[in-house]
């Protein structure tokens, strides 16, 4: 959204606490999952990579997917291979069923979030690095939600002590050009309202 410069309330939600499972919220996102975007009437838009392409149609400038086809399948690939066959595995109620239903001590979990996160990174490093690119981001000149997707994996596995983006020589280039960026900086999770130290599994 600060990409786009839109402006938003944003309400924070403590996801170790259980927040998310408040009948409030559980109202707005009967998943339990954030985030979730109220814009306009009807239920609330949810799933992050619907609501970005949402915003993106619904304010197209500047864009977050490539215009050439090609180039967007390869865009949302990268979002998808972040977003879909990682996050999965280190959101709380994983963690929380690893330790509270199979008894994983904490080193194991984080073994486990650590894990997942680096073989995701791996991926990612070796799909970028083949990729003709004319430009410092994922697809080019400008971010889009490849770009997106991987600052957000990258910057949980900076959290969480698992291989950060200094290890893969392609990707750092891209986090690196994207922490130049207003809209990214400003958005790391240091700097929100309700910002604590480090997760901690
Ligand atoms: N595929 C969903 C994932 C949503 C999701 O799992 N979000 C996490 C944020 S880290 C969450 O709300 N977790 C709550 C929980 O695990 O209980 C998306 O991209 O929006």
């Amino acid at each position: 959204m600060r990409l786009k410069g839109l402006g938003a309330e944003s309400v924070c939600l403590d996801l170790i606490r259980g927040d998310q499972f408040e009948s409030q919220y559980h109202a707005l996102n009967p998943q339990t999952a954030v985030p979730a975007l109220v814009d306009g009437g009807g239920p609330p838009l949810v799933q992050s990579l619907a609501i970005l392409e949402y915003l993106d149609e619904t304010y197209p400038e500047p864009p977050l997917l490539p215009e050439d086809r090609r180039e967007r399948a390869w865009a949302r690939a990268l979002a998808q291979m972040a977003a879909f066959d990682v996050h999965p595995f280190i959101v709380p109620r994983v963690r929380k069923y690893l330790g509270e239903t199979l008894g994983l001590a904490e080193t194991s979990r984080v073994a486990w979030v650590r894990h997942w996160l680096d073989a995701g990174s791996r991926a990612i490093e070796d799909v970028v690095a083949r990729h003709p690119r004319s430009g410092p981001f994922c697809c080019g000149d400008g971010p889009t939600i490849a770009d997106i997707c991987l600052v957000a994996h990258l910057t949980s596995a900076q959290l969480f002590g698992a291989r950060g983006p200094d290890e893969f020589p392609v990707i750092r280039g891209v986090f690196a050009a994207c922490m130049r960026l207003d809209a990214f900086a400003l958005e790391h999770p240091s700097l929100q309202p309700d910002a604590q130290a480090a997760a901690v599994v």
